[in-house]
């Protein structure tokens, strides 16, 4: 078969964010730009000649088109085996997953997560190591700089490649295994999950339950392990049949995007149990009848209840959750006497913890929680993990919770987002908070005494790098935190992000509403930050 090179010229903006390279459809659509990044990929990463790519993505528009391309690069590039999830879908989780099973080489994952997808909407190509986790800093920062000077790619003149039928295709020296995009994650979860005392709860006839795929990845995911395999009754899974275009919503799962999931945990014929994942499986929300369970929350009840659950019977090693999420689980570590780290946000910055065996579960507030069963977030392991706590617990998803609060205070929390501000005004907005930082403790706001202010910065205790400027942390003295941040995954302008926390330890004022604790904290740092004056928003797009 023929191995064309192609002349290329850099592109200017194929930098990495938070997680991978995220563009709107119509710039991955440009001539030769998909093909400059994964040119870039194989350049960098040269173990993939002679070795395995795991390929596979959300299923988003332009999803089959960028892994026929892909597999000619591969095949140009020398990679001896592309392992491919059927249809060209592979949840994000279920990926990491066969990256480690099939001690492969690395995987390439095409999505844009909780972005909007279609022809108008987002696109996104990331690449994970051999560990099955998204690449650190320093693989990124070496394919940036390969997209800085790169002048040609390989690829191959070839028919395309049956996506849809599981099986082995030759195409020149390489092997294409496409197979089944579910298989290996469900025997995963089996092995990790009671099933059979989750299947008692479905089958008792006291218990509902609703989860809601976005019309996204996890739709046959969650078929064929709640309904199939839990038994639990058909048309709890909805939303289940996957869409190029997330059937026109935003598959991002919280209680603004999924309101249809929201209603039906909510009034006197609410669910016990409700759940969403986004685009591409890896964030999850957790719902208890008329009940919200904050994804820090979520992170701090499972290592606190941990003992109860197959996988995690022998202990944890550590927990870690990234620096904006709140400090709840550190509150359960403490208690427990487990180690817990503060990282960035960004699951990348979990893999060297979760590989050298430091922690075993970790979280973020951005709905996302995971353990070291792969090196992803993982949005049905989380609904799974809270099906067979209550299968055992045998109480609601609010008793656990509250019950929890009692026993360790509760964080109460909450996260403001400026969606699609001016990019200078946030960066301005962003360098006004530096300068007032260093005044800032031992003062007080509205009551609250400022015990610390700094840009975060982390030192990985496994290989010593360094990653600064993280984002603006606030702490008061009484436990609570304004967090700011310019978020790394949208695609219009820039998002700044707001995260308040205020810790609350006397059980009688534990069960307040959440928008009523956190004003004054909401007043202090919009006002702090100069937010109305600076990016000409009064109110944030979206409140979490
Ligand atoms: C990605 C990262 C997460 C991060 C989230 C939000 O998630 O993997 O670690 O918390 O983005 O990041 P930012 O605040 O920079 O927008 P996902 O689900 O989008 O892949």
């Amino acid at each position: 078969m023929k191995i064309l090179t192609i002349s290329t010229r850099p592109f200017s903006d194929q930098r990495p964010g938070t997680s991978g390279l995220r563009k709107k459809v119509r710039i991955f659509r440009t001539p030769h730009y998909l093909e400059n990044f994964v040119q870039s990929i194989f350049d960098t990463r040269t173990d993939l000649s002679g070795g395995t790519l795991v390929l596979g993505g959300d299923g988003r528009y332009y999803n089959r088109q960028a892994i026929q391309t892909i597999i000619c690069m591969a095949a140009a590039n020398g990679v001896a085996r592309v392992i491919v999830g059927q249809s060209g879908l592979l949840s994000t989780p279920a990926a990491s997953c066969v990256i480690r099973k099939y001690h492969t080489n690395g995987g390439i994952i095409l999505s844009a997560s909780h972005n909007p997808g279609g022809p108008d909407g987002d696109f996104g190509i990331k690449f994970n190591t051999a560990n099955g986790g998204p690449a650190p800093e320093g693989v990124t920062g070496a394919i940036y700089a390969r997209t800085r000077e790169i002048s040609q790619y390989r690829t191959l003149a070839a028919d395309e490649i049956d996506l849809d039928t599981i099986g082995t295709q030759s195409l020149g020296e390489t092997r294409v295994e496409i197979i089944d995009a579910v298989a290996d994650y469900a025997a995963l979860m089996e092995e990790l999950f009671d099933f059979e005392r989750i299947r008692q709860l479905f089958g008792s006839g006291q218990f509902s339950m609703r989860f809601d795929a976005m019309h996204a990845i996890t739709g046959p995911y969650a078929k064929l392990i709640l309904e199939t395999m839990l038994g639990a009754e058909p048309g709890t899974v909805i939303n289940g049949d996957p869409s190029e275009d997330f059937g026109g919503g935003h598959p991002d799962p919280n209680l603004v995007h999924a309101h249809e999931l929201v209603a039906l945990a909510s009034g006197p014929d609410a669910v016990d149990f409700a759940a969403a994942s986004d685009g591409d499986g890896d964030r999850n929300m957790i719902l208890g009848r008329n009940f919200f369970v904050t994804p820090s929350d979520s992170l701090a009840v499972m290592a606190a209840n941990a003992r109860h659950i197959k996988g995690y019977a022998g202990g944890l090693s550590g927990v870690a959750r990234s620096m904006p999420t709140s400090q709840a689980v550190d509150r359960v570590a403490e208690a427990l006497g487990l180690d817990c780290y503060e990282t960035p946000t960004g699951w990348k910055f979990f893999g060297n913890l979760l590989d050298a065996g430091r922690i075993t579960l970790c979280g973020e507030e951005s709905f996302g929680s995971g353990s070291d069963h792969v090196r992803e977030k993982d949005g049905l392991w989380a609904v799974l993990f809270w099906l067979n706590l209550l299968a055992v617990r045998n109480r609601s998803v609010q008793e656990i919770v509250q019950e929890h609060w009692r026993k360790f205070g509760r964080n109460f929390y909450t996260r403001h987002d400026y969606e699609g501000i001016d990019a200078e005004a946030a960066s301005d907005l962003m360098a006004h908070l530096e300068t007032l930082l260093a005044d800032l403790p031992g003062t007080t706001l509205d009551g609250h005494t400022v015990g610390y202010a700094d840009n975060f910065a982390y030192t990985d205790p496994v290989d010593g790098s360094v990653s600064e400027n993280q984002g603006i942390r606030i702490g008061f003295t009484d436990g609570s935190r304004i967090v700011y941040r310019l978020s790394g995954t949208g695609t219009e302008g820039a998002t700044l992000r707001v995260y308040l926390e205020a810790c609350e330890t006397d059980p009688g004022k534990q069960d307040r509403e959440t928008a009523g604790v956190m004003q004054p904290l909401v007043g202090i740092a919009t006002r702090m930050a100069e937010i109305e004056s600076r990016t000409g928003r009064r109110e944030p797009t979206v409140i979490t």
